[in-house]
């Protein structure tokens, strides 16, 4: 069963996807069941026809007996596969929910795939929490991979579903399907093949004890600057983490300046924590106006960069709530 909001390639997909188990020896037929919009079958039974895949004609106009209807037909027909195409909206409202929902609990499909175009961007969070609240997601698929695609909404769906994704769709033609290549993604995203490096410095410099001290820190609320510190020793030592960085749904929300983890900045910043008493460092808060100045003159900065500091060091906090775990973002499968 694939969902998806209105436009995002469903109807294509799920041509492609029979296309693709036909090849592989499957028997697949298209099941088009939206039930709301006049004339949402014709597309699928176009498609199908160009490309030689039947497609099921329901008459009853209503989901259950339509399912009833698919099922007793691929029995006799000797389909083993079915892939069901459903209805969409150009956004998540109550009304298509509650259709999918009776589609869904009638047709227990084995696999529900979230269809989602890949140059959503930021909307993509919205997107997936939206749709698994109301079904059980098994995976996704992400279409126009082709267009100017970041990897960013994958990386989305994985931090709020935890699922699979299957299929990349790469153009509008029948055979523009792939399956999903963690390690393509990553080398798209980061213009290189480069990423063995990357996940090993990753782990370098993050290694999970310090992730899980780190996170249990921030929960206890005594994740302090002289932590901030490390953790941008940490990050200095990644390198050329700022890269991908940005392209993690939690980087985003983090106001980093883009050289943020540059030697020179990062040095800076530890040196304006340096300039800092203990008590300071410990409690954060008091650091007022009259004590960034005196911080900045000792840093031998501006009182700007000391603001800079502190604002990126209570983001970080803030945000690092919100990671679960570092393993659940570096790791795909
Ligand atoms: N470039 C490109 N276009 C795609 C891809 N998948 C779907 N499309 C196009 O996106 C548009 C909407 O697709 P459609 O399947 O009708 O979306 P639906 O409303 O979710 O069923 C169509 O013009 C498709 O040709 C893809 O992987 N790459
Ligand atoms: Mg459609």
């Amino acid at each position: 069963m694939l969902v998806g909001l209105q436009g995002n390639g469903k109807t294509t997909t799920a041509a492609k996807i029979a296309k693709f188990l036909k090849g592989k020896g499957y028997k697949p037929l298209l099941i088009p069941l939206d039930f709301k919009r006049p004339g949402a079958h014709e597309q699928l039974v176009f498609l199908g026809e160009r490309n030689g895949l039947p497609v099921f004609k329901d008459s009853s106009g209503e989901p259950v007996s339509a399912i009833k209807d698919v099922v007793s037909y691929m029995e006799e027909q000797g389909f083993n596969i079915g892939i069901v195409d459903t209805a969409g909206r150009k956004e998540i409202d109550t009304d298509l929910m509650d259709e999918l929902k009776i589609v869904h609990e009638v047709l227990k499909p084995q696999e529900t795939l979230l269809v989602m175009d890949s140059t959503i961007g930021q909307g993509a969070l919205r997107v997936c929490q939206g749709f698994l609240d109301f079904v059980d997601l098994t995976g996704g698929i992400f279409t126009k991979f082709d267009s100017s695609a970041k990897g960013g909404s994958v990386l989305s769906f994985r931090y709020v579903t935890g699922k699979p994704v299957k299929f990349v769709g790469v153009g509008e033609k029948i055979d523009d399907l792939e399956t999903f290549e963690p390690e393509r993604l990553i080398s798209r995203i980061l213009g290189r093949g480069d990423i063995q490096t990357l996940v090993e410095k990753a782990q370098k410099a993050i290694s999970e004890e310090e992730s899980v001290k780190l996170l249990k820190k921030v929960s206890e609320g005594s994740f302090d600057l002289n932590d901030f510190r490390e953790e941008l020793q940490s990050l200095a030592k990644m390198g050329g983490i700022s890269s991908i960085a940005s392209y993690l749904p939690f980087a985003s929300q983090m106001k980093l300046p883009a050289n943020f983890s540059d030697d020179k900045m990062t040095r800076k910043m530890v040196a304006i924590i340096n300039s800092m008493t203990k008590e300071e460092r410990e409690n954060p808060d008091i650091i007022n106006g009259s004590r960034r100045e005196r911080i900045a003159k000792g840093a031998g900065v501006e009182k700007y960069d000391v603001n800079l500091l502190l604002k990126n060091y209570f983001n970080f906090k803030k945000l690092i709530k919100n990671v679960k775990s570092i393993d659940s973002i570096i790791k795909f499968r």
